[in-house]
C-alpha cells in the first residue's frame, strides 16, 4: 500500500481517486486511524483538484460508514420490490446464483444481461473483470448509452474521437462558451478554471434554457429552448460567414466540407434562429460577434444539451465551431466535451472480447431496458446490475418496473445499498466503496491517470465487484487464468504501453522492465501508485496544426462515414420528438418542455440515501415560470403533479422566472421510495432515442402540471 505514515500520531494518508461519474476524477488524501478512515481531502498537489473537494465527497465517510451499507448477502423472502430479504452466506448466494446463470447458460447465455454504468468510473470496479465474466458467459452486450453516447457520435464523426482542450488551459481563454453545463453542480474544479479567466478580463457565456447558479454568475446568459442547440449553432455558422469572422486559411488546411457547410447554413439567418430558439435577433448576432472576435475563444460543452432528438447533430454543428474560426490555434482555445480520448488503453487485454470466442451476441440498449425487458426475444431470462440503479434512473419508470417485477426475471444486483433496483433483486450482494478497493482510473474531463489504494479494510462482508466476477467464474466452473487477475493485474492490463501518450514517468518505468508484456505494465501501475496520479503527455495545443484522430486527419463537416451508412452527412437541426413543431397534438395536451438537470447534492441516483446531503435538496421539486404557474393556479411551495400519457410524480412547485416560460425544470434523481407518490421524474421520461448514438431523450418531455 503506498501510504505516507505520521510518526506522531500513527495516522497514515492513503492516496485515492474520486470514483464517481463526474468529469473532475479528482485525486483524494484519505487520513486512517488505526483501521478507520477520519477524514478525506483533495490531494492539494493535483492540479485539476487543487485540494478542494465537492460537497458530496467531501461527506464521503457519512456515506462510507453509513448505517445503512450493505454488509452481508440477501436473499429474496418477500414480492419483488417490497424489500423483505433475509441473509445469507457468500457461499448459499453464489452456489444459488451460478446454478440458476448455469442453467439458462445451457438454453442460452444471450438470455442473460449485465446491466452496469458509472456507478464507480474505475477501470477496475467497472468493467475490468465483469466484462471478461459476460464475454467468457456469451452474454447479450449492453450498449451503454445512458448518459454520453449521442455526444460522443457527435464528437467522433467530426473530431474523430472524444478529444479537445486541456481544462487546465480555460483559465488563459479570452471567452468562455458555457454550453448545456452547469459546472457549479457537475464539474465545480471547471468552475474555477472559468472564474480565473475571468479574473483575468475574460468573457463568459452561459447557453442554458435555465438561469442556474453558473449561468446567473456568467456575463451573459442565453436562455434557449431545450433542444434548440442545432439552430443556434447552425444560426453562428451563418453569422461567421456574414460578418467575415470565418478563419479561411486554417478552415482550408484543416477542415472538410465547409462548402456544403454554409450552404445549409445560409438558411439559418438571425430572425429563423430567434423564433427557433426563443431568442432575441440580437442574441444570436451578438454571440457570434463575440465568438468570431474575443479570442482565444474556448466552449465547454457539457451533456445537458444532448439528451432531446438532435442532440447528437447539435453536438457535431457545436464541435465544428472552433475550426470555423481557428480557435484550436491557441492552447486556450477550441472545445472540450470529453477528454477520454487521450488516454491509451488496451481494450484488449483489458475486458478481453477474445472471450467471446467467435460467439457474436446480440446488443440490448440499456437506455431501452424498459421496452427490452417486456419485448426482447429470445426473452431476458437473467439480469445481473452492478455500477447502477436503473429502476431509477433509467427512462420510463413505469415499464422498466414493470420489468423488474417479471417473476419469471432472475436478478442480482451487486450494491453498497438498497437502492429502487436492489428492492427487486433475487439476490443482493454487498460491494466495497472506493476506500476499500484498488482501482485505476482514466477520465473524460482532464488529463490525469489517477490510481485509488484501499485505505481501510472492506466493511463487514462487502466484496469487490471483481471478486465477486472471480468467485463466480470459479462456482461456474470457468477455467481462464485471466478470471482469476488480482486487481492490480487488471489495472496493469488497461494501460497501452505503446501509445505515446503514456505519463513520462510511467513509460520509463515501463522501459525498464523489458517495455512491453505484462511486467513492464505492472512496473508502469506501480509508478502510477507511487505518484498517485500522472498526466498523459500531449502538447498543450495539439490541434494546432490539425491532426485530429478522424479519418481525414482534419475536423470533418461532412462526414463520409456517415453517407456511407445511409445518413445525412452534415450536421442539421433535428426538432424535439415532443414539441409544437413535431407533435402540435401531444404539445396542445401536454404544453410545458420538462428538463430534468443533475442535483447539486446528489450525483445522479448516489448521495440520496445521505441524509445530510439529502436534507439540503429537500424534496423532489419542480421549477415552473411566474406566468405558467399562475395560469395554472399554482403558488410557490404548492405541491404538484407532473404528468403526461406515460406516468407522473408529485413535486414541489417552485415560482421562479429562473426558468423560461414553457419549460418546467425537475431536479434529478430522486430514489423512486423516498418521494412522497413513489414515483420519480423518470415516471414521465419517454424511451425515444437520441438521433446518433442510440442515447436516451431525458430532456425532451412534455409534460402538464396540476394541483396533487
Ligand atoms: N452534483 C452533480 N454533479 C454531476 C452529476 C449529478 O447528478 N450531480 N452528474 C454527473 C454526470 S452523470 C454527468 S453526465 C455530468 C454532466 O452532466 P450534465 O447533464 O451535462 O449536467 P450539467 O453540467 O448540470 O448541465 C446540464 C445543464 O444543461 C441544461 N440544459 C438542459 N437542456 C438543455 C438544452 O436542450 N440545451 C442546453 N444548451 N442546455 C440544456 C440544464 O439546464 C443544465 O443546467 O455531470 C456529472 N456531475
Ligand atoms: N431524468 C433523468 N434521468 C437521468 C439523467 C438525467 O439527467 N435526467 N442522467 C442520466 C445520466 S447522465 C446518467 S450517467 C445515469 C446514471 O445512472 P447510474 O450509472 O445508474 O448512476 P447512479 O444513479 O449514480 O447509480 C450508481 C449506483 O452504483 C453504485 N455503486 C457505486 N460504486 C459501486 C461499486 O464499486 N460497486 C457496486 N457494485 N456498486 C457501486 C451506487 O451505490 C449507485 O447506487 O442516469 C441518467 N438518468
Ligand atoms: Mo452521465
Amino acid at each position: 500500500m503506498h501510504s505516507e505514515n505520521n510518526d506522531l500520531t500513527g495516522d497514515v494518508i492513503v492516496r485515492g481517486a474520486c470514483p464517481h461519474d463526474c468529469p473532475d476524477t479528482c485525486a483524494l488524501q484519505i487520513t486512517v486511524r488505526q483501521g478507520r478512515a477520519i477524514k478525506v481531502v483533495g490531494a492539494p498537489d493535483h492540479p485539476p483538484t487543487h485540494g478542494a473537494l465537492c460537497t458530496k465527497v467531501s461527506r464521503y465517510l457519512e456515506r462510507t460508514y453509513s448505517p445503512d451499507r450493505l454488509t452481508v448477502p440477501l436473499r429474496r423472502v418477500g414480492p419483488k420490490g417490497s424489500g423483505q430479504f433475509e441473509p445469507a452466506t457468500w457461499d448459499e448466494a453464489l452456489g444459488a446464483i451460478a446454478d440458476r446463470l448455469t442453467e439458462v447458460a445451457a438454453r442460452d447465455p444471450e438470455r442473460i444481461l449485465p446491466y452496469s454504468y458509472a456507478g464507480t468510473m474505475g477501470m477496475v470496479q467497472g468493467e475490468g473483470m465483469a466484462m471478461r465474466f459476460f464475454h467468457r458467459l456469451g452474454a447479450s452486450l449492453l450498449d451503454r448509452t445512458i448518459c454520453a453516447s449521442a455526444g460522443k457520435e457527435g464528437l467522433a464523426y467530426t473530431l474523430g474521437g472524444s478529444v479537445g482542450m486541456d481544462v487546465e488551459q480555460f483559465a488563459n481563454a479570452g471567452l468562455i462558451l458555457i454550453w448545456g453545463s452547469n459546472p457549479i453542480t457537475s464539474s465545480v474544479h471547471f468552475w474555477s478554471q472559468a472564474q480565473e479567466a475571468r479574473r483575468r478580463g475574460a468573457r463568459l457565456i452561459a447557453i442554458d434554457p435555465y438561469r442556474t447558479a453558473t449561468a446567473e454568475r456568467c456575463d451573459q446568459h442565453i436562455a434557449l429552448l431545450p433542444g434548440s442547440d442545432g439552430a443556434l449553432a447552425l444560426g453562428i455558422i451563418q453569422q461567421l460567414i456574414e460578418q467575415d469572422l470565418v478563419d479561411h486559411d486554417w478552415v482550408a488546411r484543416h477542415t472538410l466540407g465547409f462548402d456544403e457547410l454554409a450552404a445549409r447554413a445560409a438558411a439559418w439567418t438571425p430572425d429563423r434562429v430567434a423564433r427557433t430558439c426563443g431568442l432575441t435577433e440580437a442574441e444570436v448576432i451578438g454571440l457570434a460577434r463575440d465568438y468570431g472576435s474575443i479570442k482565444p475563444a474556448a466552449i465547454r460543452l457539457n451533456y445537458g444539451m444532448q439528451r432531446t432528438r438532435g442532440g447528437g447533430n447539435a453536438a457535431r454543428l457545436v464541435a465544428g465551431l472552433p475550426a470555423l474560426i481557428g480557435a484550436w490555434r491557441h492552447a486556450a482555445g477550441g472545445m472540450l466535451l470529453s477528454s477520454g480520448g487521450h488516454f491509451g488503453v488496451d481494450n484488449q487485454a483489458w475486458v478481453r472480447p477474445d472471450l467471446l470466442a467467435g460467439r457474436r451476441p446480440r446488443t440490448i440498449n440499456m437506455s431501452t431496458i424498459g421496452d427490452a425487458l417486456a419485448q426482447a426475444d429470445p426473452p431476458i431470462e437473467a439480469m445481473i446490475v452492478y455500477n447502477a440503479n436503473p429502476v431509477a434512473v433509467a427512462p420510463d419508470s413505469e415499464k422498466v418496473i414493470a420489468g423488474f417485477k417479471r417473476d419469471d426475471l432472475f436478478t442480482v444486483v451487486i450494491e453498497q445499498f438498497m437502492t429502487d433496483t436492489a428492492d427487486y433483486a433475487d439476490w443482493v450482494l454487498p460491494a466495497t466503496t472506493q476506500l476499500e478497493h484498488f482501482d485505476l482510473h482514466k477520465t473524460y474531463g482532464h488529463r490525469w491517470w489517477v490510481a485509488n489504494q484501499p485505505a481501510i479494510a472492506p466493511l463487514g462482508q462487502a466484496l469487490p465487484n471483481t471478486e465477486v466476477f472471480r468467485r463466480l467464474a470459479v462456482r461456474m466452473g470457468f477455467q481462464d487464468a485471466c478470471l482469476q487477475d488480482s486487481d492490480e493485474a487488471v489495472a496493469a492490463s488497461a494501460l497501452a504501453l505503446d501509445d505515446p501518450r503514456l505519463p513520462a514517468a510511467l513509460a520509463t518505468a515501463a522501459a525498464e522492465h523489458g517495455g512491453s508484456g505484462p511486467k513492464a505494465a505492472r512496473a508502469a501501475l506501480d509508478m502510477l501508485g507511487e505518484l498517485g496520479y500522472a498526466k498523459v503527455q500531449e502538447a498543450d495545443a495539439p490541434f494546432a496544426d490539425g491532426g485530429f484522430p478522424s479519418p481525414s486527419g482534419k475536423v470533418e463537416f461532412v462526414s463520409a462515414r456517415l453517407a456511407a451508412m445511409g445518413m445525412d452527412p452534415l450536421p442539421d437541426y433535428l426538432p424535439p420528438y415532443e414539441s409544437v413543431q413535431s407533435s402540435p397534438e401531444l404539445a396542445a395536451r401536454f404544453p410545458l418542455a420538462m428538463i430534468s438537470p443533475p442535483a447539486r447534492h446528489f450525483l445522479n441516483s448516489t448521495f440520496v440515501n445521505v441524509d445530510s446531503l439529502r436534507a439540503a435538496e429537500r424534496e423532489p421539486g419542480v421549477d415552473l415560470h411566474p406566468d405558467d404557474a399562475a395560469a395554472r393556479g399554482l403558488t410557490d411551495g404548492a405541491m404538484v403533479r407532473v404528468f403526461n400519457d406515460r406516468g407522473s410524480f408529485l413535486a414541489r412547485c417552485k415560482v421562479s422566472d429562473r426558468t423560461r416560460p414553457g419549460v418546467a425544470a425537475a431536479w434529478g434523481i430522486w430514489w423512486h421510495k423516498r418521494t412522497q407518490g413513489g414515483r420519480n421524474v423518470n415516471a414521465v421520461t419517454g424511451q425515444a432515442l437520441s438521433d446518433l448514438g442510440r442515447a436516451p431523450t431525458f430532456y425532451d418531455c412534455l409534460v402538464e402540471v396540476a394541483p396533487a
